[in-house]
């Protein structure tokens, strides 16, 4: 059974794109499942520094094959400059193959999503404004465009002009600029005309790699807690994150399916808007951002910062079945004198372990934390277990021990070589 999926447990950003390109040094095949260009994920690689939005990151290892699944939504124009970029950077685009079956993203989705935006006052989600919602939506209502129209023309043309007219009318009626169709359809077009090469059938070419007993791996993107069922809904992105998403989003039956890798950051970000329980509004949270380097890798936008969540990650991790735990940025803590760890909420006077449904319980959540002894040293040259310090070590197992898992990696810096499995 030789698939694997890596997924985030929190809000995103845990370091699933680091994680990524240091396991496809043994993958055959990255597939990247949900999600569209809102992700950012970044891959440091000695100097340099790339940050991936929609093409798997396995696409810096030679021969891998980076599919892009039926279940991810897919800006045509945005794929076409991320995959010019990549060339030009030395590395081979046509290891790319995208769905025929992923949904597309054209612009008036990006204008729609800016619209809700901007009218919903206090209920604004804080989305990436890339469009995400409103294709998933047209996907479910039934009127969305996919890949497999890119390479036909005449079938794309009619479809985008008919949609594009509807939201036309719904940007007249809301006051903004109506888009100009003739010259986005051909910007679409040099889009379509670019990408169709790279447009198959991937449910059969994801399954061959499993039949050939190749080693697939999926990339999850956002997190748990910004699943659209399993997050803190409204204030989630419009897909499912969690590692179930893989078997619909890239097509691929239950059976097959080897480790869950959960990747968890040491503490808790977010971005956008929404509960989040530890968060810190103090130097400790302005610390672990400047330390962090938290600012978002698509938008720019500043992440919010906390302590490291057990409740959360765990819900996030039964749900996950993580097996697996991937913990990233343990060298961010280095310097705290103690760290918290939230095991508890308290809502109402009452202690819960669970994670609540609905944002009003979330909102009134009082963090019950446990205080554990900060390591006081650098960690970002260790590279076996044995050469953390004890305190580091006692902070990892704590931190798997809630949330029922085992820590099998641990990253102690942004580049390839600060890892190790453990
Ligand atoms: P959307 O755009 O509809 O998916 O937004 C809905 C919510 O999902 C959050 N979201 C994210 N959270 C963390 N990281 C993401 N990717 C970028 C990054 C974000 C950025 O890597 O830093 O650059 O701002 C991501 N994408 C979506 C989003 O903030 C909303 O809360
Ligand atoms: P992703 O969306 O999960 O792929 O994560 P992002 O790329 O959005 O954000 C993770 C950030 O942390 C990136 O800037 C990475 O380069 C960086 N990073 C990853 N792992 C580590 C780590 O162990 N330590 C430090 N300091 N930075 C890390
Ligand atoms: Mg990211």
């Amino acid at each position: 059974m030789p698939v694997d999926i890596l997924v985030g447990t929190q809000w995103g950003d845990e370091g699933k794109g680091k994680l990524i390109d240091v396991l496809t040094r043994d993958v055959d095949m990255v597939v990247r499942f949900q999600g569209g260009n809102n992700a950012g994920h970044t891959v440091e690689i000695g100097k340099d520094r790339y940050v991936l939005h929609l093409v798997p990151s396995g696409i810096f290892r030679p021969g891998v094959k980076c599919v892009i699944g039926n279940g991810v939504v897919v800006d045509p124009i945005g794929l076409m400059e991320e995959m010019k970029a990549i060339a030009e950077k030395g590395f081979n685009p046509e290891q790319v193959e995208l769905s025929n079956r992923a949904q597309l993203i054209f612009e008036y989705h990006k204008r729609a999503d800016a619209l809700n935006e901007a009218g919903a006052g206090s209920k604004k989600i804080g989305t990436t404004k890339r469009g995400i919602g409103p294709s998933y939506a047209d996907k479910m209502h039934r009127c969305g465009i996919r890949a497999i129209d890119l390479t036909h023309l005449d079938r794309l043309e009619p479809q985008f002009r008919t949609e594009a007219a509807k939201y036309n009318k719904l940007f007249s009626e809301s006051g903004i600029a109506p888009l100009d169709v003739d010259a986005e359809w051909a910007r679409v077009k040099e889009a379509a005309e670019y990408l169709a090469p790279r447009v198959c059938d991937t449910v059969y070419s994801v399954n061959a790699m499993i039949k050939a007993g190749k080693n697939v791996l999926c990339e999850g993107a956002q997190g748990a807690l910004l699943d659209i069922d399993h997050g803190t809904y409204p204030f989630v992105t419009s897909s499912n994150t969690v590692t179930g998403g893989a078997c619909t989003g890239a097509g691929i039956a239950p059976q097959h399916i080897r480790d869950s890798w959960g990747v968890i950051k040491a503490y808790t970000t977010r971005v956008g808007e929404g509960p989040f329980p530890t968060e810190l509004f103090d130097e400790f949270g302005e610390k672990l951002r400047q330390v962090g380097r938290e600012f978002g890798a698509t938008t720019g936008r500043p992440r919010r910062c906390g302590w490291f969540d057990a409740i959360a990650a765990h819900y996030a991790c039964m749900v996950d079945g993580i097996n697996k735990l991937a913990v990233t940025k343990l060298d961010v803590l280095d310097d705290l004198e103690q760290i918290a760890i939230c095991v508890g909420y308290e809502i109402d006077g009452k202690v819960t372990r669970e994670f609540p449904a609905a944002v009003a319980e979330l909102e009134k959540i009082k963090p019950v934390y446990e205080w554990l002894p900060g390591w006081k040293c650098s960690t970002a040259e260790a590279r076996k277990w044995e050469e953390l310090p004890e305190n580091a070590r006692n902070y990892l197992n704590r931190m798997a021990e809630l949330v029922e898992s085992t820590v099998a990696i641990v990253s102690v810096g942004p580049r390839r070589d600060q890892t190790f499995t453990v």
